[in-house]
Parts: structure tokens; C-alpha cells; sequence
């Protein structure tokens, strides 16, 4: 099942609910015994967590303590406007983990966020779970990465060629080469 919304931090509400639905749903089915675990995902940006709505569902969801469910935060530090900066400077992961979630900043590339959160979702520990990774919008062009331009307009063809020019042979961002990624659970 998927979902995919318009308002932001709609989605990432509606994925506490589909977590607590499928918390509900049967686990034994007729006489055989089959565990059923549908693990939940939301993808969410910056604009998202703006929203008060996701800061209503994300305390609902510490305090159900469901497991089932992990956002994946893109954080690029961008929107329509801007940088994040111009409005937006609270110390998210400080904000996850008073609710009580399970918090880990991952980097790129995608290989990493992957495993990262598959780990992190069947560790099955009573909290939810939040992987925030420092991504790059518009990632390889070298007029619009990391810009809101990246967000709404298209890059025209001529930046696309510079993008796969700048992409080929090099397909993670330059944060990977940092190994980017640290725990920052408490306890
Ligand atoms: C509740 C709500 N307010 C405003 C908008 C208009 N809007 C669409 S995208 C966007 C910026 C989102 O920025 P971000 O989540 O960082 O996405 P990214 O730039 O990384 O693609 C805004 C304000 C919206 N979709 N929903």
C-alpha cells in the first residue's frame, strides 16, 4: 500500500496512522501461526517537518511506541523559498528524541540509507524510528545543487549535460567520502 500526499506533513501523519493500524491488524491467521510485520515507511522533507502536524503525530507515535514505522527525513536545508536557515534553525534529532524515538543521522549514498533503516526497523526495541539523511537537492548540477532552483524548475538541457558529466564515474556526494553518519540515540 502507498500513499502519497499533497499538504505537507500530511503524509508522515498519515503513515502514524497506517502504524497503528497495522499494529492492530491480526497476527495469527487460522490455525497456522504466521507473524505478520508490515514495516511502515515515510519520506519526508524539510517543509514536513515544518509543519506542526508532524510534530503532533511523531509525539503520538513515542508514545504508542511503534516500532513498525520509520520516516526517512530528506534533509537538504532547502525549500521553495530558500535555505531552511531563513526560518527554520531547531535541532530536529533533539526534537525526535524527546519524543522518544529511535534517531540516526545517516549520509549518502542511497546504499547506506538503505541498510541503515533496515537495520533500524527490525530491531524491534519499542521505539519509532527516524533516519535523517544529509542529502544534496539537485545533486551533480553545478548551477543548481544545494539551490532552490533545484526544488520546482527544470534543468534545462544544457545542465543536464553537466550533470552527466559531473555524475558519470562519481555517483555519491562528496559526504560520503567523510563516512557521514553518526548515532545520536541517547542511552
Ligand atoms: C501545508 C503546505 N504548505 C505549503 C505547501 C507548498 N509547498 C510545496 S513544496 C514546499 C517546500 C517544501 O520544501 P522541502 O520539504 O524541503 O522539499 P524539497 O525542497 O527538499 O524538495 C512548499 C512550501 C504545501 N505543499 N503544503
Amino acid at each position: 500500500m502507498e500513499t502519497t500526499t499533497g499538504p505537507l506533513g500530511q503524509g508522515v501523519a498519515t503513515s502514524v496512522g497506517m502504524a497503528i493500524a497495522e499494529k492492530c491488524s491480526p497476527r495469527v491467521i487460522t490455525n497456522r501461526i504466521l507473524i505478520v510485520r508490515i514495516p511502515i515507511y515515510a519520506l519526508c522533507g524539510d517543509g514536513c517537518m515544518m509543519e506542526g502536524i508532524s510534530s503532533e503525530a511523531a509525539s503520538v507515535a513515542g508514545h504508542l511506541k511503534l516500532d513498525n514505522l520509520c520516516w526517512i527525513y530528506d534533509n537538504n536545508h532547502i525549500t521553495i523559498e530558500g535555505k531552511t536557515d531563513i526560518a527554520f534553525t531547531e535541532d530536529v534529532a533533539g526534537r525526535f528524541l524527546a519524543y522518544g524515538w529511535n534517531v540516526v543521522r545517516v549520509g549518502m549514498p542511497t546504499t547506506w540509507i538503505v541498510s541503515r533503516t533496515r537495520s533500524g526497523i527490525r530491531r524491534d526495541d519499542g521505539q519509532t524510528h527516524d533516519r535523517i539523511v544529509d542529502s544534496h537537492i539537485g545533486y551533480g548540477s553545478p548551477h543548481r545543487q544545494d539551490t532552490s532552483a533545484a526544488h520546482g524548475e527544470p534543468l534545462g538541457e544544457d545542465e543536464i549535460k553537466l550533470v552527466k558529466q559531473a555524475t558519470v564515474g562519481r555517483p555519491t556526494p562528496s559526504s560520503c567520502s567523510h563516512g557521514v553518519y553518526e548515532h545520536l540515540q541517547s542511552g
